[in-house]
């Protein structure tokens, strides 16, 4: 590729403007780096294109996902083409893999070698077996121009025949030059394929045999011409010794037309078209369901799609690749080593030819996995295909013998799993609790733990687990006489396992239950208790599994770490709890109480409880007698307890009603009779006294809704002073009568007679003395009423109705 001078759409600088550079190639067996093609420059650096099992452009080690670029045999067509100004684009079979600027990287410097099937990173630097490529080259193509994105894919369908000499090097018209062992072909990208035809010798009805290549990547065969009928037949004989057919007179074998009796011309089953040439027809040949023909004799007849027949398949160009999967300790190393192409030969019925040496071959009923020294690493027992799910006998350490396991061969990409038929479904569709294979394998074995040999439950995850709690809190019921609570507890705990993992974790928590009963879990739990009444009465738990990480698909399953997905345990738990209530200020006590939530299965120590845990309660909570004003969570001393504390205010607003009211109007009504007139006495005895027998029962009856208390609270204290300020009333109202029985009455002076105090007084006293009387002790008892209203109410705006502790 060296210029010294300017050509058509060259330029000054001696590098080309425009270059398309052609090669296809097959991959036959493969080094360390089975090298395609590389482009060598006189300096110390590497490479600038490469394309190998990885492909590398401008010294930059960049791979490209060029999967199936390993598989053995397949032609593939590789073009690297330049427009200066514009981009360097690499193509393989026709689709543009990438594209990188010509002026900020330059690309294909002037005065380099393009070696093909080495990697040569110096000019002459000489060559290296294990970076050789071996395999076949043909239609190696240099045009001056850029070849458009249509004219590769052109060139890749093999229907540019016109086109694919290069302008500049022509594969056909350059003398060359080979080094190194080497043969000539007629074989290439273009040329028909030779064994695209499959042949099996297995009999099962035309619906079944179409599924089975279908999952296999197949079509049923439908021959194109005479030869492809005879090759069919061949292939009959020589391998379908169970498809001997009594009814047929010969062997039969399912393929892909039917006769049409109205046009007289055979059809393809599955498009309608009609085919190209005609089948013997056997004389006898019936009009019957479309769909299947059989062969006996060279000759062919229409069957009825329910009987059982041998089938052939047709190997599209790009052979589908299947992969050996489930090996517990690799007898495949090596990266591609545990895939395979099906193959068929004159001498071999099926086979599966592996990308690096291996194979499974059939031979007398059993499948037989085997390296390059013909070893045998693992034997399936089948008459049948070795597709899909099946137990294998894997041969490992020779002492031991074979053992039993459970591999899969199937098409089916890494990102998917393979159904126990071969059939592929994504791996998000596993244990999504629908079946998407048709015998449900991909919702089977989806326990969710993956618990290592010899885990114990009974022991903590770790020595120091962290905890988060989260405690929502309903409160069900009060009782006040005892100071109980039943409270509703819903407890949400959070912990990481990570001696653990999990398997196919579904998006919503949800439906990754572990276990919905505490003796059922597989895995250790923290068991909660409350203290002080360690109630575990009516509990209900269920522990599940937060999907939080990705998982790394292994095998069959998603595998999601236990350090990464917490497990969480919803506890709803309703434990009576006792307060001991001060009710010193009763009605106007706040009161506090508190409970404890404890994990009762790990040691104190080792466990914290996150500072991220919450406690909340249901908005507005009403009790019976209280508010819950506040509730506080406390993380303690203890690792494993938590703290609850309740602030409960009282409702006072009921006792205002139906005891201060009430009382107060008695005692308003009995400082009124301070104001009535002097005479007569027996108004103003009879009502202060009513008012009095009143507010006595009214006490009575507040003392039933409290519990026995040894002190008085602040309900005893207003009513004691009610009873003690009406009978002071009553007392005055006696000093001041004028009743002749009064014996506490005043002489007509107004001086106390000693002899006539217990006597009965003749004469009433005098208006005037028992009137001012009355008017200081309207005065006193005023004063006195506002006097203990201020030290009865400094108590309960002083201490916010909390007592001290
Ligand atoms: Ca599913």
């Amino acid at each position: 590729m060296a210029t010294s001078s300017c050509y058509k759409g060259g330029c000054d600088d001696g590098t080309l403007a425009e270059y398309t550079f052609c090669v296809a190639f097959a991959v036959s067996s493969f080094t360390i780096r089975s090298t395609v093609f590389s482009y060598a420059i006189n300096d110390t650096q590497s490479n600038m294109v490469v394309l190998e099992l990885s492909v590398t452009y401008n010294y930059k080690a960049t791979t490209l996902a060029v999967e199936d670029l390993y598989v053995l045999g397949r032609w593939r067509r590789a073009c690297l083409v330049g427009v200066r100004g514009h981009n360097h684009t690499i193509y393989l079979d026709g689709v543009s893999l990438r594209s990188w600027p010509w002026t900020t990287e330059p690309c294909l410097l002037p005065g380099g070698a393009l070696v093909l099937g080495q990697d040569q990173d110096l000019l002459m630097g000489g060559y290296s077996a294990h970076q050789s490529f071996r395999g076949s080259v043909t239609e190696m193509n240099i045009w001056r121009r850029a070849l458009t994105r249509r004219s590769i894919q052109l060139l890749e369908s093999c229907e540019a025949v016109d086109a694919q000499a290069g302008d500049w090097v022509s594969w056909g018209d350059a003398s060359w030059n080979p080094i190194g062992r080497y043969q000539t072909s007629t074989t290439g990208p273009c040329q028909a394929t030779s064994d695209s035809l499959v042949f099996f010798n297995i009999r099962s009805t035309y619906k079944k045999a179409t599924e089975i290549l279908e999952i296999m990547g197949l079509e049923l065969y439908l021959p194109r011409d005479q030869t492809d009928a005879d090759q069919l037949q061949e292939k009959m004989l020589l391998y379908g010794n169970n498809c001997l057919n009594d009814a047929m007179q010969g062997h039969s074998v399912w393929i892909r037309g039917y006769f049409n009796f109205s046009s007289k011309h055979w059809q393809d089953a599955k498009t309608g078209v009609r085919l190209a040439f005609n089948l013997k027809r056997r004389k006898r040949t019936y009009e019957s369901s479309r769909g299947a023909v059989q062969v006996g004799n060279k000759l062919w007849i229409t069957d009825s799609t329910g009987n059982d027949n041998c089938f052939a398949g047709f190997l599209p160009k790009k052979e589908p690749i299947f992969y050996l999967r489930g090996m517990k300790f690799s007898r495949l190393p090596g990266k591609h080593s545990n895939a395979f192409i099906l193959s068929q030969t004159m001498s071999k019925y099926l086979y599966f030819r592996g990308l690096q040496h291996f194979t499974i071959e059939y031979n007398s009923e059993q499948w037989i996995l085997a390296d390059k020294f013909n070893k045998t690493l693992a034997v399936y027992v089948s008459k049948g295909l070795p597709v899909g799910r099946h137990s294998w006998i894997v041969y490992g350490d020779e002492r031991y013998g074979g053992r039993d396991e459970n591999l899969t061969l199937s098409t089916c990409s890494p990102d998917h799993f393979t159904c126990d038929d071969a059939s592929c479904v994504k791996m998000s569709h596993r244990c999504d609790l629908v079946s998407d294979c048709k015998d449900w394998s991909d919702e089977r074995n989806c326990d969710i733990v993956l618990a290592p040999p010899g885990y114990l439950r009974s022991l903590p995850p770790s020595p120091s687990l962290n905890i988060n709690i989260d405690i929502c809190l309903d409160v069900i019921g009060v009782n006040l006489r005892e100071m109980k609570f039943v409270l509703d507890l819903v407890l949400e705990l959070n912990w990481y396992d990570s001696h653990v993992g999990y398997r196919n974790l579904r998006p919503i928590h949800r439906s990754n239950i572990v276990a919905t009963n505490e003796d059922d879990c597989p895995l250790w739990q923290p068991i909660v208790a409350v203290a002080p009444t360690y109630s575990f009465a009516y509990q209900k738990s269920s522990v599940m599994v937060m999907r939080q990480a990705d998982g790394v698909i292994k095998g069959d399953d998603t595998v999601f770490e236990g350090r990464e997905n917490s497990l969480r345990k919803m506890v709803q738990l309703q434990p009576i709890v006792r307060c001991n209530f001060n009710l010193l200020l009763f009605p106007w006590d706040v009161q506090v109480c508190s409970f404890n939530i404890t994990v009762v299965n790990i040691h104190a120590r080792g466990m914290k409880f996150s500072r991220s845990s919450r406690a909340v309660y249901t908005d507005g909570l009403v009790l019976e007698e209280y508010v819950l004003n506040n509730m506080t969570l406390l993380l303690g001393k203890d690792g494993n307890t938590a703290g609850i504390k309740l602030v409960l205010q009282r409702r006072y607003q009921k006792y205002l009603w139906n005891t201060f009211l009430p009382s107060a109007s008695l005692l308003i009504i009995g400082y009124g009779t301070l104001f009535l007139p002097v005479e007569p006495f027996n108004d103003r005895g009879t009502m202060s006294l009513t008012a009095l027998l009143v507010l006595v029962a009214l006490y009575t009856d507040s003392l039933d809704i409290l519990p026995t208390i040894p002190y008085n609270t602040h309900t005893d204290v207003w009513y004691i002073f009610s009873i003690a300020f009406l009978g002071f009333i009553i007392a005055t109202h006696l000093y001041t009568s004028t009743d002749p029985g009064n014996h506490f009455g005043l002489n007509d002076k107004g001086i106390r007679n000693p002899r006539l105090a217990w006597s009965v007084q003749s004469k009433p006293l005098p208006t005037t003395r028992a009137a001012r009387v009355l008017r200081y002790a309207r005065l006193v008892f005023a004063m006195t009423s506002v006097l203990f209203l201020i030290f009865y109410a400094w108590p309960i705006f002083a201490c916010g109705g909390v007592p001290k502790e």
